[in-house]
């Protein structure tokens, strides 16, 4: 039988897959139903100093091809989630799990790491540098100066292993200057990709969510070509320490495969998870291990970054 057991920085994890940051992530109910479902971790939903209600509703919309969403970053707060995880850590001491974090600003950022640095707490930080729906707020992974003083500064600091969402980028140039960049620094890992910011869909004469005139990020089948070229582009760029999260357009175990194909180490589940609940980890993974009998492989190893070009 085929494993699809992976490792971040020799920490094992018995699944590649979990849930994206965003979804199933709100509360502990919520963080719950994954930890007792077939996911090998789960990530919180991204978490500020204070706690946030977020943008005005409709914000999440499902639709035939995906979902967009202009969530604007609420959230229980970093304490909320800290604390919760360093329950987590005494239970299952076997498993290792993901904390997302941002700030409204560079110094709530650091405040934040500097209370993770000192508290108990020894899983992974998923650093968010992509969020597109904080009004008049920029996705700080654009901004390739900022982005280089903030990593500069974290890890003068921080000594836990921490990785960071980062937003997709389209351009062969911007590829190489942010690798260039997140080579310079101790990274466990790079999350590739957050939603594809401030897309626009409408139905009849109107937009469909409420905020920011219907602006928001889009997850599912509209991101999934964006998400494995990110997967891939930084697989090739990345000093081989930095392991490549997978994320966007994943509803199936051939998605899986092609994320990992890319160059995932592990692979994260949005919108379909959203649609789905976390039932759909059982059937991904098993649909993964099909592909893998039928292939001949017995690890992801095998096939991990292995795309051929024509
Ligand atoms: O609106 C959100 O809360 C949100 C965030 I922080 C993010 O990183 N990505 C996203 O699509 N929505």
């Amino acid at each position: 039988m085929p494993t699809t057991q992976t490792t971040i920085q020799h920490v094992s994890f018995e699944n590649c897959l979990m849930n994206a940051a965003g979804v199933y992530c709100y509360s502990k109910e919520e963080l719950e139903q994954v930890i007792n479902s077939s996911a090998g971790s789960f990530v919180t939903k991204t978490a500020t100093l204070e706690a946030r209600l977020g943008n005005p509703e409709p914000r999440y919309i499902n639709t035939s091809l995906g979902s967009i969403n202009s969530m604007g970053l609420p959230n229980l707060s970093l304490h909320y989630y800290l604390e919760y995880l360093i329950e987590l850590q005494e239970i299952y001491k076997e498993r290792t799990y993901f904390l997302s974090l941002t700030g409204l600003n560079q110094e709530d950022i650091h405040k934040s790491l500097k209370q993770v640095q000192e508290s108990e707490f020894n899983g992974f930080v998923e650093l968010n540098l992509s969020c597109p729906n904080v009004p008049g707020k920029p996705q700080i992974a654009y901004d390739f100066e900022t982005t280089d003083n903030i990593l500069k500064q974290v890890f003068s600091y921080y000594k836990k292993p921490l990785g960071i969402k980062l937003p997709p980028y389209f351009d062969i140039v911007h590829f190489d200057q942010a690798a260039e960049i997140f080579n310079r620094y101790p990274l466990a890992f790079v999350n590739c990709i957050n939603s594809i910011g401030n897309g626009l869909i409408i139905e009849d004469e109107s937009v469909v969510i409420k905020p920011k005139e219907g602006f928001g990020g889009l997850g599912g089948d509209y991101i999934k070509p964006t998400a494995l070229a990110n997967v891939h582009a930084f697989y090739k760029r990345l000093n081989k320490s930095i392991a490549i999260i997978g994320t966007g357009g994943v509803k199936t175990g051939r998605d899986v495969f092609e994320h990992i194909l890319c160059g995932a180490s592990m692979v994260q589940v949005g919108t379909a998870l959203q649609k789905e609940g976390p039932e759909i980890f059982e059937r991904l993974t098993r649909e993964l291990k099909a592909i893998m009998e039928e292939k001949g492989y017995k690890t992801l190893e095998e096939f991990r970054g292995k795309l051929n070009y024509l």
